[in-house]
């Protein structure tokens, strides 16, 4: 038989042992918060709570806050796990992971990924995947880690890709630009193209938009083209910068989010007089891409 004054040592004894197991996690953890996770968890019962992940993506600088975001590509998720909480009141500490990206995509979490609120750069049309995942001052995880997912969509009617690679660079990157131009025009008009002097235009009920890199690297560029004019023709040019280093070019035009046509690799050595005419959209019932592929004449940019 066990008397009640045995029950009571031993249950003491028990939450001693406890308490101390936690006390080493506790005084180690200031070093590595992610190294005695397992001593927590492994220890029963844990005077402590897990904390709860609580994370939000907004996009650019004055969207809506949300997990499942949609955005046009090249531009800023800003992040915030500010809202993640401990039920023991303990300080947090953050890490965030791109867990999913689409294939291209070079993006980082910045200037971080152990600050509340890092933002990361859509550089490439497709799904992300971020997960952020908190710790307390005992070192014990996230019950579970928060989620943001975005799709950087490109649903336009026409989409259009430059992406390229640096060749024999010697550490120099090759600064290639995207020109389309409506029919009837010439390459570089103000108003009637699209190009680094002209980033958007309003033709009849159709908005286009370039979007590039501001850092001149190999990240693709684009033109989205919203409600393109029935029987019109649109086309599609790339001018590689002079002084920089030669650059291997692939352009990829989308119709209705499906790839319609695909260049061969081409490359183009710094050049300010001539520009690689890819070839032109004719818009109708049945949409075409019609391959070019020549030097042109190129205007000044
Ligand atoms: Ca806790
Ligand atoms: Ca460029």
């Amino acid at each position: 038989m066990i008397n009640g004054i045995s029950m009571r040592w031993m249950w003491l004894v028990a939450v001693m042992a406890s308490t101390l197991m936690a006390g080493c996690g506790e005084s180690t953890q200031q070093e590595d918060p992610l190294a005695d996770v397992s001593v927590i968890a492994d220890s029963e019962p844990s005077p402590y709570q897990c904390p709860q992940a609580d994370a939000v993506g907004t996009v650019g600088r004055f969207g809506e806050p949300g997990t499942e975001l949609h955005a046009d590509p090249q531009i800023d998720i800003n992040l915030s796990g500010e809202n993640s909480t401990d039920p023991d009141g303990t300080e947090l500490t953050y890490r965030w992971e791109i867990v999913e990206r689409p294939k291209f995509s070079r993006t980082f979490l910045d200037p971080g990924d152990d600050v509340v609120d890092p933002h990361f750069y859509l550089d490439v049309p497709g799904d992300y995947r971020v997960e952020l995942t908190v710790y307390d001052e005992h070192g014990l995880a996230a019950c579970e880690p928060a989620v943001v997912e975005v799709t950087a969509a490109g649903d336009y009617e026409i989409q259009l890709q430059l992406a390229w690679e640096n060749i024999h660079d010697e550490g120099r990157t090759a600064n290639l630009n995207l020109h389309y131009v409506h029919d009837g025009w010439s390459w570089g008009n103000e108003r009637w193209s699209v190009q680094p002097g002209n980033g958007s235009a309003v033709w009849g009920d159709s908005y286009v938009r370039r979007q590039s890199s501001s850092d001149g690297g190999a990240w693709p560029e684009y033109v989205f083209h919203e409600h393109p004019e029935s029987g019109q023709r649109y086309h599609v040019g790339v001018h590689h910068r002079a002084g920089r280093a030669v650059g291997e070019a692939t352009v990829t035009a989308k119709f209705n989010g499906q790839i319609e046509y695909v260049s061969a690799p081409k490359t183009l050595e710094p050049d300010d007089d001539e520009l690689w005419y890819v070839g032109y959209v004719d818009w109708g019932e049945e949409p075409l891409f019609v391959e070019v592929d020549t030097a042109v004449e190129h205007p000044l940019e």
